[in-house]
């Protein structure tokens, strides 16, 4: 059985808990409950604080798991990152008082700035030549320069309001972070074929997500050129509709390409152009 360490709750867990459910694989959990099997897979899950994933799967307590890559690169334990799950996305960034003036990384020098990712930024005021005082605090680190206790933090960023309500402007973005799949660095072959299970089943459902199904009618002098639009997974299917000289195409688009391909398509001489959502796609 392949232990899953994933977050107790948090901005990790609602995400998490929705891939492992759209990989098929079903639980049921009590509310509180630190460990529970699945139904229907070979796997374990731990619920723990997000702090904790990164040193249970280095020790092999947990096999793999779920956790923002902000803090497995602070936590530096020994664990191998898998897949960038695209999810909780943020960054970590420097911000100092909004009256302050900002001449770049030099205003930094001789600075004390607060935060809970010493590892992170050290690393970076290293690498920029900058000799600041970093005082490691675990929590509300924004009101830091408030109450006297830095000049600047070094802080997770999502939508940057609690920086603004704190009268604070980011300056550097030191590392962006999204949540990522780690594995511990030694699995043994029976895990190992587990996992690769379920990372099958998680490209599915990333690949569906960037995906999307295209349905479209046309007269049949349009479709060589609607087929040099549409890439397709092979190329697309052709079907006569019952009107005389019609037909209906179906293919996949991918989701950046959506707005782009639509225009053409009009103008190629497409109709009732239906766009639905792919729940799964393997290549
Ligand atoms: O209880 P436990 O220890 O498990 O959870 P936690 O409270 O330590 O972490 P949690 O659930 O807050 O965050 C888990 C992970 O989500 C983080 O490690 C990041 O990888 C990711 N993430 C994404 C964020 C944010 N967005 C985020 N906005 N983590 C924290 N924040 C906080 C940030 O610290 C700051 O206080 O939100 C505030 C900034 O948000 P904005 O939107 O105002 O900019
Ligand atoms: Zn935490």
């Amino acid at each position: 059985m392949l232990r899953i360490a994933l977050q107790k709750s948090g901005r990790l867990s609602e995400a998490s808990l929705k891939l492992i459910k759209e990989c098929g694989i079903s639980f049921t959990n009590g509310t509180g409950k630190l460990k529970t099997i699945a139904d229907n897979f070979p796997a374990e899950f731990l619920f723990l604080r997000d702090d904790d994933i990164p040193r249970y799967v280095a020790d092999g307590v947990a096999d793999i798991g779920i956790v923002g890559e902000n803090v497995v690169v602070e936590d530096r334990s020994e664990v191998v990152i898998t897949k960038a799950l695209g999810f909780s996305k943020c960054r970590l960034s420097i911000a100092i008082p909004r009256s302050e003036m900002y001449e770049g990384i030099e205003s930094l020098q001789g600075k004390h700035i607060a935060t809970s990712y010493p590892n992170i930024l050290r690393d970076f005021l290293n690498k920029n030549g900058i000799d600041a005082t970093i005082h490691e605090i675990s929590g509300s680190v924004e009101i830091a320069p408030s109450i006297g206790l830095a000049d600047a933090v070094c802080d997770i960023v999502s939508t940057g309001s609690t920086l603004m309500s704190n009268g604070l402007k980011e300056v550097e973005v030191i590392f962006r972070s999204q949540a990522v799949l780690i594995q511990t660095p030694v699995l043994n072959e029976e895990k190992q074929a587990i996992l690769q299970k379920l990372l099958f089943r998680i490209e599915a459902v990333q690949n569906a997500r960037n995906n999307k199904y295209i349905l479209l009618n046309a007269p049949k002098e349009a479709i060589p050129a609607i087929i040099d639009i549409l890439p397709g997974m092979k190329s697309p299917t052709v079907l006569p509709l019952a009107m005389e000289g019609w037909y209906s195409l179906h293919s996949v688009i991918q989701e950046d390409q959506f707005w782009e391909i639509i225009e053409q398509l009009k103008a190629a001489g497409a109709e009732g152009i239906l766009v639905v959502p792919i729940e799964k796609m393997i290549y």
